[in-house]
């Protein structure tokens, strides 16, 4: 550009150069004609310069139009990171909220189960009650009716150490046999040592004894409320079996002195009443 700036004003000074020699043939017009030069010059030179600024003024646009567009590139670069980041994030988050959803509705179950359970257990507890209530009364009925027994009543007993025993001649399940201990004065049988299981051993006799784990599960107690602690549990004894087992028998025809199991407290079977007589 400034090339063609230079060329064009070399031409025009020749151009000037050779009209002036042409107007030298006429001495009459050499000042206006030396003035029209150097206003061509002059001209030249201004658009000369005003090629070059507008030279430079493009060069300046465009090196911010460089600078804008790296500065927009990396604009958008961090925000393409920003978003893929939160993206991220927000997929974490959604796995974390699936999983969380996933537990809630697990524990919802289970409570679901628990409350029905629950509901049972109070059917079952609120039965139990009503059931204790009646037999509460027939019990106050039967004392009345039935007299505590004496010695003389206890004659036709078998007798051991300090106490008496009576040995059923019908089957009855466990809670009837109990009340029919208790109606005689008696309850059914606590063995407190060895001699009393040998004792009883030797009666030979398949028998309900005054043991359960009818009140929890597992937690083995006589019928005056005390633990068990000297156990004569048969072989896999007691095995609560189908769940269902909570009355402790005497299994007879056995050579080990281990001759308990547990069974069903509604089956029926022969019982074992124990007095014992206050010390005189
Ligand atoms: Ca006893
Ligand atoms: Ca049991
Ligand atoms: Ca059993």
């Amino acid at each position: 550009m400034e090339e063609e700036v230079y060329a064009n004003v070399s031409n025009l000074e020749l151009e000037e150069i050779q009209d002036t020699s042409t107007k030298r043939t006429t001495p009459d017009q050499q000042p206006d004609d030396r003035t029209g030069g150097r206003r061509s010059r002059l001209a030249a030179v201004c658009l000369g310069l005003l090629c070059v600024l507008l030279l430079i003024t493009i060069i300046v646009i465009c090196v911010r139009n460089v600078k804008e567009k790296e500065a927009m590139d990396q604009t958008i670069s961090s925000l393409s990171k920003n978003l893929t980041a939160e993206r991220e994030t927000l997929s974490s988050s959604i796995m974390t909220l699936t999983e969380e959803r996933d537990q809630l509705k697990n524990s919802n179950k289970d409570l679901t189960e628990e409350r029905d359970q629950l509901k049972n257990s109070n059917k079952n507890l609120t039965e139990e009650r009503d059931q204790l209530k009646i037999l509460t009364e027939q019990k106050k009925k039967d004392q009345q009716n039935h007299p505590k027994h004496t010695v003389n009543d206890l004659a036709s007993w078998k007798k051991f150490g300090s106490s008496h025993y009576y040995i059923s001649t019908e089957a009855k399940t466990w809670d009837k046999a109990r009340q029919n201990c208790r109606e005689r004065g008696a309850d059914l049988v606590i063995i407190n040592s060895k001699e009393e299981q040998e004792f009883i051993k030797r009666e030979n006799k398949y028998v309900w004894i005054g043991l359960s784990d009818a009140d929890e599960e597992g937690v083995w107690k006589w019928v005056d409320g005390s633990p068990l602690t000297t156990k004569y549990w048969n072989t896999g004894e007691p095995n609560d079996y189908a769940k269902a087992e909570d009355c402790a028998v005497f299994k007879d025809g056995k050579d080990t002195l281990e001759t308990w199991n547990d069974l069903p407290c509604c089956y029926e079977n022969l019982w074992i009443c124990e007095a014992t007589l206050p010390s005189s």
